[in-house]
């Protein structure tokens, strides 16, 4: 078989912090224990479908610059199947274990509906030949449901309902393709689902609307034989003006009021947080905090822009502030560190994929590390721990307990006199963070 990656002879080795090659993997070790378990299963890495294979390197500004040989075929199935030739080489080369798609990353739409279900199966089919093959297997999957023109003004928020029921029919498509392919989830994201002005907007109609569609998955998908988590991925603007999950917060606000929470977890993606004008660990901290944090999209936006770029994380404190939540939580049950990540649009050749996820993997590695010993040696924990222990007894025990009382308050206010000032310590603890970033020993 034609191989599209000859530059990698063999899979990425893992060489150690003091390697000089580029392309191994300085942290990443994945048969080493951390807490007693393969960093392997700690990180659960996945590769994004359609950057990697897909994306072209186009903007608003400048037309494909990555000449993809796998992305060359008259026929679009023709491309589908190189395509995913491309992708298991590329997933047993860099030895990610897990692969998200949309359906139309991995198959093209056909004519009409039905043409559009059968290119998706046959495409599918094959995937599961190269899952048996290789044991690389999918993550999660998702409908695109933004491209289209026909979903202009929204999918499942759209005012016609002809174009949700198009919407509806691809995400019972893409939920059989998940099921066919053993994924252990669904993710909605974003796409269109929000709006451009109030002036032709009802929004109290949209929301519904889209718990509609939601509500139909989750009993479709018992219906298939789906046993894994559906998720939505909080973002807050881009494409629309105003896109309906802002973020962590409102999306649980949004399925709680929609009866759906007890079938949904969060995807939390880093660059969707900074577009929320959040960090990456408070959307995480806000998920994981309601038992909601389900899987995450690892990449990372330019400060200096307003827009998703999608870049590959290798923000060492952002990550490791990430990896101590998803710690803290016992990891990820269906999901996990999926790459929605794509290399620059002058990154022109295809060993600059490889240089993007090592570059990313190590990252994530090295924050693994990095939170094992912090949380190890329990100074961070300890000091947020001491900060609150005024509210495991007395005073602050009953009002937790439900048990006191304003005027009550009043009283011990009165009683006990001005608090102290207690310093917040960020400096110092900002200082202990760097230290083990950049001077304890991790190796
Ligand atoms: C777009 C989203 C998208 C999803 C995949 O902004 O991040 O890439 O994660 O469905
Ligand atoms: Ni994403
Ligand atoms: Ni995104």
């Amino acid at each position: 078989m034609r191989t599209y990656f000859p530059e990698i002879k063999h899979p990425v080795r893992y060489e150690g912090p003091d390697t000089r090659n580029p392309l191994a993997f300085r942290w990443y070790d994945p048969a080493r224990k951390v807490r007693g378990i393969p960093m392997a299963d700690h990180l659960k890495f996945s590769v994004a479908y359609w950057h990697a294979f897909c994306g072209a390197g186009a903007d608003p500004f400048g037309l494909p610059s990555l000449g993809r040989a796998w992305r060359q075929d008259r026929d679009p199935m023709g491309i589908a199947a190189k395509t995913l030739d491309a992708a298991f080489e590329f997933f047993v080369k860099i030895g990610v274990r897990y692969y998200c798609f949309h359906d139309r990353d991995m198959a093209p739409e056909g004519k009409n509906v039905g043409e559009t279900r059968r290119n998706l199966e046959t495409m599918v089919g094959r995937a599961r030949t190269k899952q048996d093959e290789t044991g690389v297997r999918l993550m999660w999957g998702t409908a695109a449901l933004a491209a289209n023109p026909r979903y202009t003004h929204g999918a499942g928020t759209n005012p016609d309902p002809l174009v949700f029921a198009h919407a509806a029919g691809q995400v019972r498509q893409m939920i059989d393709a998940t099921v066919a392919l053993g994924g252990t989830g669904y993710v909605f994201w974003g796409g269109r689902e929000g709006y451009s002005t109030l002036l032709n907007t009802d929004m109290k109609q949209e929301r519904l609307q889209y718990a509609r569609l939601l509500e139909m998955a989750v009993e479709y998908g018992a219906r298939a034989g789906f046993s894994g988590m559906f998720f939505v991925e909080p973002k807050p603007r881009e494409p629309s003006t105003h896109q309906y999950d802002f973020d962590a917060a409102t999306t649980l606000g949004f399925l709680r009021e929609f009866g759906l929470l007890d079938h949904f977890m969060l995807n939390i993606e880093a660059n969707h947080a900074t577009l929320a004008g959040h960090t990456f660990e408070h959307e995480l901290q806000v998920a994981a905090d309601a038992g909601k944090l389900g899987s995450m999209d690892i990449n990372r936006g330019d400060p200096t822009l307003g827009w998703d770029t999608d870049q590959f994380p290798t923000d060492l404190p952002s990550a490791t502030m990430a990896v101590l939540i998803v710690l803290r939580q016992g990891g990820f049950r269906y999901g996990g560190l999926n790459f929605d990540a794509k290399v620059r649009r002058g990154s022109f050749d295809t060993v600059d994929l490889f240089h993007a996820h090592i570059g990313a993997m190590d990252t994530m590695a090295r924050a693994l590390l990095v939170a094992d010993r912090i949380i190890k040696d329990g100074v961070l924990d300890g000091f947020v721990s001491d900060r609150y222990a005024g509210w495991r007894t007395g005073i602050g025990g009953k009002v937790l307990k439900g048990k006191a009382t304003l005027p009550e308050l009043e009283e011990h206010a009165a009683r006990c006199g001005e608090p102290g000032l207690t310093s917040g310590r960020q400096e110092m603890l900002e200082s202990i963070l760097n230290d083990y970033l950049y001077c304890s020993r991790i190796e």
